[in-house]
């Protein structure tokens, strides 16, 4: 986990988007509203509050743009369902600055500032935003957090395949595959009616699948799978999903050199 502090202004290689329409909810037994301080029924209270500051990719292909990260854009589909405030740091790829590589050791997106410490990896990000600002919940529940978790690494085996009969194909479709029956039975989303954390993780890794397998090897997810179909679908369309996703030419551009190597 970096922890290191970051200067009070951003450096001239990275540029800060400010997403400040939602509102923070802290835990707390009273619920009030914020005007008038009426009671609700739910278990928490509403406060105006300062933006959480993110670490994301910059876009190579269009200036000031969000770049082409899936665990990046987990954490923002999770700060968006969780109506949160963020300042959002554009990290320039090419030329990483120094106050990003204090708070980040690894050099690595995402990095959010949560309570004065910087949290780096998306599991410990999502997990410590559950914790800090638990509504609305998006918890998965444990048995159901690792449905579909090897489809982003049969994806990327398929991708990299220069061989097209080496069986990368068929793993990536045994668990697309596996994934379209789980969400008949147990659909539309991983827990069933409501979007939760694992959704957000596994939706921009199906972006970037759709993406690279249709420019790469000019491969469609099968018709077989009209589950797996009709979920991306759903994901994709979703407002904070629209708002968080790279631009596809950035996720042509950010799996080339695995693509070419
Ligand atoms: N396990 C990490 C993975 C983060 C990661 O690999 N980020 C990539 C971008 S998508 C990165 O920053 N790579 C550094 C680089 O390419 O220089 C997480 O879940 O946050």
């Amino acid at each position: 986990m970096s922890t290191a502090k970051m200067p009070p202004s951003a450096s001239a290689l990275s540029t800060t988007i400010k997403h400040h329409t939602g509102k923070l909810q802290l835990n707390r037994s009273r619920t009030f509203s914020a005007k008038g301080f009426g009671r609700s029924s739910r278990s928490s209270l509403t406060v105006s509050c300062s933006a959480l500051e993110v670490c994301v990719k910059a876009s190579v292909t269009a200036p000031n743009k969000l770049g082409d990260c899936p665990f990046s854009q987990r954490v923002l589909l999770t700060l968006e369902e969780k109506h949160l405030p963020y300042d959002m740091k554009l990290v320039d790829f090419a030329k990483k600055p120094d106050w990003f590589l204090k708070i980040s050791q690894e050099g690595k997106v995402p990095v959010v500032k949560i309570d004065e410490q910087w949290i780096a990896d998306s599991d410990v990000i999502t997990q410590a935003l559950e914790e800090r600002f638990p509504n609305p919940p998006l918890v998965t529940p444990p048995e159901k957090v690792s449905v579909g978790s090897k489809i982003f690494s049969t994806f990327i085996g398929f991708l990299k395949s220069k061989d097209p009969s080496n069986g990368t194909e068929q793993a990536l479709l045994n668990e697309l595959g596996d994934f379209n029956a789980y969400l008949k039975e147990n659909g539309p989303f991983v827990n069933g009616k409501e979007v939760s954390a694992a959704d957000l993780s596994l939706g921009p890794k199906l972006y970037h699948l759709e993406i690279a397998l249709g420019h790469y090897k000019n491969w469609l997810v099968p018709d077989s799978f009209p589950y797996l179909k009709s979920y991306m679908k759903t994901i994709f369309s979703m407002d904070s999903f629209v708002k968080t996703r790279a631009l596809p030419e950035d996720v042509i551009e950010g799996w080339r050199p695995k693509v070419m190597g």
